[in-house]
């Protein structure tokens, strides 16, 4: 990555929380990595370790301990805790990289970060243990004070150039895994957990280094939304493959749907349902536009789906009676997307809650650039929801015989990674997911 740009996002972050100390009447603030979790309090096994994000924010430094002290009017300093154990090596550090931004020290105890913190006047404390924050002499009511972190949590809904540069690189490794998944389908491959690991080898990810769990749904298993629960399914003529990568602490998160040759009529009438949404997804992505609220373009995505259900003879009333009777909803039960960095549903793009009918929508911002999020439609045959359907006063708007035969192939979900461009680009959006695959 260029150091560089690393150095400007450094740059922007900073002027960014120096805004927000004096709003919030702190001196200074340590933004804490954390300390791996326990499993369980009865065990001795601990989760990996996961940097809080607002450490990730700054540096992408996977050493529990480190810590990044930004005070009023002076340069951030990056706190590099080494682990010297003879149980584990640490980490690589990309140290040319953090000190084209920061100042580093690198230190083995917290003797430093603490000297500096006592003599930093009034300091807010961000991460996850309150003894972590007291033993560095900071006061109780400066640990993650509510105010502060709602500031902090602003400043990643837009991202700054490096912050894409991360995404894209992250979204190239996410790309090479689907190709390389949908490739062993076609092949035959029918096993879940195989075709899990064809990603991680494609991907060269260890499980825990992926952003989330893989969803890897062969045939009806796509029914359920986050099947993680893999099996195998010789008959299945669909996968769902929703799966992602990292870099540098950013996301991907990419779904594709693919559908086998061959098979009989509703095969054929599944790989039509599969074109319509592979379309209408690409027609959800071209409205994105400065200004509009993102639940908008959640709506519009309703209007299409009715109007698909109509075109592929699913739906046997109007597009418009579609939405309004609920009916795209039974399809389509989960939000269209939501933002995207270095959490999967990344922070502060719901402070406004969203319609009763839209509940599961993860994002009502008001559109804006620089901002990256997700846009996954989807259109799923889940039991529950069709049996509540069919006892409900619609029951005769949907063609029941169409959906039991569509019924083995689950459902289908396309998810590209977009970001917004400024009004008066060429294109509307960088669609960081297209561009992977080419
Ligand atoms: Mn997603």
């Amino acid at each position: 990555m260029a150091h560089d740009l690393y150095a400007q996002h450094i740059e922007h972050l900073d002027a960014g929380y120096q805004r927000a100390l004096e709003a919030t009447g702190f001196d200074a603030v340590v933004v804490h990595a954390g300390v791996p979790l326990p499993k369980s309090p009865f065990d001795d096994q601990f989760w990996p370790f996961e940097p809080v994000p607002a450490f990730a924010h700054w540096a992408p430094v996977a050493w529990p301990g480190s810590a990044v002290l930004v005070r009023r009017g002076q340069a951030p300093v990056l706190f590099a805790h080494r682990e010297d154990s003879f149980w584990e090596a640490p980490v690589a550090l990309d140290l040319p990289l953090l000190q084209a931004g920061l100042t580093v020290e690198v230190v083995t105890d917290d003797a430093p970060l603490r000297r500096a913190v006592q003599s930093a006047g009034k300091v807010a404390f961000i991460g996850h243990e309150q003894a972590t924050a007291a033993a560095l002499g900071v006061a109780p009511e400066a640990f993650v004070p509510a105010a502060l972190l709602a500031q902090l949590h602003e400043l990643r809904v837009t991202k700054t150039p490096y912050e894409v540069e991360c995404m894209a690189a992250a979204s190239r490794v996410a790309a090479r895994g689907h190709s390389a998944v949908a490739e062993a389908f076609s092949a035959g491959v029918r096993s879940e957990l195989d075709l899990h690991m064809v990603y991680l080898m494609a991907t060269e990810q260890d499980d825990h280094q992926a952003p989330y769990k893989n969803i890897v749904a062969l045939g009806a298993h796509a029914s359920t939304l986050h099947h993680v629960d893999y099996g195998e399914a010789p008959e299945a003529g669909s996968l769902l493959l929703d799966a992602g990568a990292r870099h540098a602490g950013y996301c991907a998160d990419i779904t594709r749907t693919v559908a086998a040759q061959g098979g009989g009529d509703a095969a054929r009438r599944f790989r039509a349902l599969l074109a319509g949404m592979e379309a209408l997804q690409a027609e959800v992505v071209a409205k994105v536009q400065v200004g509009l609220q993102y639940e908008a373009l959640h709506d519009a995505s309703h209007d299409l789906m009715g109007r698909l259900l109509v075109d592929t003879g699913l739906s046997r009333i109007s597009a418009e009676a579609a939405v309004e009777t609920g009916l795209t909803r039974v399809l389509f039960p989960h939000g269209l997307g939501h933002s995207l960095g270095i959490q999967v549903h990344d922070v502060g793009c719901r402070l406004t809650e969203p319609r009763p009918e839209n509940k599961f929508l993860r994002n009502t911002r008001t559109i804006a650039p620089g901002q990256v999020f997700t846009i996954e439609p989807g259109l799923y045959f889940i039991d529950a929801l069709l049996a509540e359907a069919r006892a409900g006063a619609h029951a005769d708007s949907l063609d029941w015989a169409l959906v039991d035969a569509l019924r083995p192939f689950g459902g289908i979900r396309v998810e590209d990674n977009v970001v917004v461009l400024p009004e008066g680009s060429a294109e509307n959006v960088r669609n960081l997911t297209r561009e992977a695959f080419e």
